[in-house]
């Protein structure tokens, strides 16, 4: 924490519903996080989601950013992009069309097929059409097309760190551990690296930080309550 960092009052911000452990919620917190845009964080638990939560966002999927016009955004890559866009100090936008066009070709392909490969491996028993190793297969196409990447350039739009990695590896974390045997002795040495750094960093570390799940009638959480600069 800083001293220059000015703190606003958590009961004038938007605020952000979000769930400690969804991969959804984390890339919009680090977005939040890295943009230095405050919101008051409520921290939920998706079996017992707060009544005003629904309320403003009747598909009652975490996160949801509700702002303080009463403009509700219920997707997570639109929070992304929505505080990124309003202030992206550590440059994560690509300046560049093409790129930003990259960008969101490679997230529809984690949020699409990748992530349902993901919730079939993860939950297989609940799939008996497949099995697991093939479900396993079919989520490796999306990580060797990663290891591609990575072994060109040392982040998955080129060589600096840009809203792709931050919307991506959530879910690579999460498929690497749902078996982190196997995924430490797969074929993907760059994006385990990757991985590795992102996961053991002290920005993550800020964003998966255990706070207290938010209480009706009480104010939430400043977030973020300090400035984040290396990631
Ligand atoms: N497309 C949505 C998906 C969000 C989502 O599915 N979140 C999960 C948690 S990781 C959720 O809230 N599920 C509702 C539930 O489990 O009741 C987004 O990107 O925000």
């Amino acid at each position: 924490m800083s001293a220059s960092f000015s703190s606003p009052s958590p009961d004038t911000l938007p605020v952000l519903y979000s769930f400690r452990r969804c991969p959804y919620a984390m890339r919009a917190r680090l977005a939040l996080a890295y943009s230095g845009e405050a919101v008051e964080l409520r921290d939920i638990l998706l079996k017992d989601k707060p009544a005003e939560m629904i309320a403003a966002s009747p598909k009652a999927t975490v996160p949801v950013l509700v702002l303080q016009d009463g403009t509700v955004i219920e997707e997570s890559i639109d929070i992304v992009w929505w505080a990124l866009g309003r202030s992206d100090p550590m440059g994560w936008l690509p300046d560049d069309g093409e790129l930003r066009s990259e960008a969101h070709a490679l997230i529809q392909e984690n949020d699409g097929p990748f992530k349902s490969a993901l919730d079939k491996y993860k939950y297989f028993v609940r799939f008996p059409e497949k099995s697991q190793t093939d479900y396993r297969q079919s989520g490796e196409e999306f990580l060797a097309e990663l290891e591609r990447r990575l072994e060109k350039q040392a982040f998955l739009l080129g060589d600096r760190f840009s809203v792709a990695d931050a919307a991506i590896f959530p879910f690579i974390r999460q498929f690497a551990n749902s078996d982190r045997d196997w995924f430490k002795s797969a074929p993907y040495p760059k994006l385990q690296q990757w991985l590795e750094a992102r996961t053991s960093s002290d920005g993550f570390s800020y964003i998966m930080k255990k706070r207290p799940i938010w209480q009706p009638d009480t104010p939430g959480i400043l977030f973020p309550d300090c400035p984040l600069t290396d990631f």
